[in-house]
C-alpha cells in the first residue's frame, strides 16, 4: 500500500508540493500533458482543451517561434481558469552563475512563470545554488533528472545515487525527481515521461510505458507528449489517460 497524496502532502515544506498535491486532490488526476508544440495559438489552443484534465502543465518555451511576453500572460490565464503548475523542462546542465542567469534572464524569464524547472546534476551541487538564488524567494521548486527515459541513458547506477544525494542536500528547493520509478525512500515526487497507452517507442530511442507501470514503479505524476497533442481529439486522449493515471493510483494505494 502506498501513502495517498494527501498523506504526503504533510511531509513537505515547499509550497510548490502543497500546491500540486491539492491540485491532484481537487482534480483527480496525476497527468502532466508535455505541450511541444512549436506556434503559441497552438499551444494556448491544447492548454485550454487538456486543461480541465490536468495537474501540471509541461512546456519548452524555447521551442516556441513565435514567442512573446503577451503568450505567457494568456498562459497565465489559462492557468487561473484551469487550476495547473507550469513545469519548465528546461533541462539546466551549467554552472551555477550561468543557470541562475539562465533561469531568470533572457527572453524567457523562466523564473518568473515556471512554477516547477529541473536541472541535470553533472555539474553538482553549484547547479542547485545557483537556481535556489533564482527560484527560492519565489516558492519554485526543482526536480533533478535522476534518470531518462531514453534508450542508452547514462543517468543509472552511481550517477543516479549522487543525484539522490545531491536532492536530499537541497531539500529546501528540490521538491524531487525525473525518473522512471520511485528511486528513493524519502519524500520527493518523481515524476516520470515516456507514457503511452498505445506505442512502445518512438524513432528516436524513447521508450515508452503504461501509466499503470509507471505509477506501479513509484511514479507520482505522469508526463504524456505526443499520446495526447498527437491525437485527433486531444479531449478525449487527456480524459483517456487521466483516468489510466488516476485508476492506477487508488488500485496503488488500495493493494
Ligand atoms: N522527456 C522525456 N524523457 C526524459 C525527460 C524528458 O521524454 O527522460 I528528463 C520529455 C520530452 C518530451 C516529453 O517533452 O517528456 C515526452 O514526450 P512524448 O510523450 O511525446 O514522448
Amino acid at each position: 500500500m502506498v501513502d495517498t497524496y494527501t498523506e504526503r502532502a504533510a511531509h513537505y515544506t515547499n509550497s510548490v508540493v502543497q500546491r500540486l498535491f491539492g491540485i491532484i486532490q481537487r482534480k483527480n488526476s496525476n497527468l502532466c500533458v508535455a505541450a511541444d508544440l512549436t506556434r503559441k495559438t497552438a499551444l494556448l489552443t491544447l492548454v485550454d482543451a487538456v486543461g480541465p484534465y490536468i495537474c501540471v502543465l509541461k512546456t519548452h518555451i524555447d521551442i516556441l517561434e513565435d514567442f512573446d511576453q503577451e503568450f505567457i500572460r494568456r498562459l497565465q490565464e489559462l492557468q487561473a481558469r484551469h487550476d495547473f503548475l507550469i513545469f519548465e523542462d528546461r533541462k539546466f546542465a551549467d554552472i551555477g552563475n550561468t543557470v541562475k542567469l539562465q533561469y531568470t534572464s533572457g527572453i524567457y524569464k523562466i523564473s518568473s512563470w515556471a512554477d516547477i524547472t529541473n536541472a541535470h546534476p553533472l555539474p553538482g551541487d553549484g547547479i542547485v545554488a545557483g537556481l535556489k538564488e533564482g527560484g527560492l524567494e519565489k516558492g519554485r521548486g526543482l526536480l533533478l533528472l535522476a534518470e531518462m527515459s531514453s534508450e542508452g541513458s547514462m543517468a543509472t547506477g552511481s550517477y543516479t545515487e549522487s543525484c539522490i544525494s545531491m536532492a536530499q542536500r537541497n531539500k529546501d528547493f528540490v521538491i524531487g525527481f525525473v525518473a522512471g520509478r520511485k528511486v528513493s525512500d524519502d519524500d520527493f515526487l518523481v515524476f516520470t515521461p515516456g507514457v503511452s497507452l498505445d506505442t512502445s517507442r518512438d524513432s528516436f530511442g524513447q521508450q515508452y510505458r503504461t501509466p499503470q507501470q509507471a505509477i506501479d514503479s513509484g511514479s507520482d505524476v505522469i508526463i504524456v507528449g505526443r499520446g495526447i497533442y498527437g491525437a485527433e481529439d486531444v479531449v478525449v486522449e487527456a480524459k483517456r489517460y487521466r483516468d489510466a493515471g488516476w485508476a492506477a493510483y487508488l488500485a496503488a494505494s488500495l493493494e
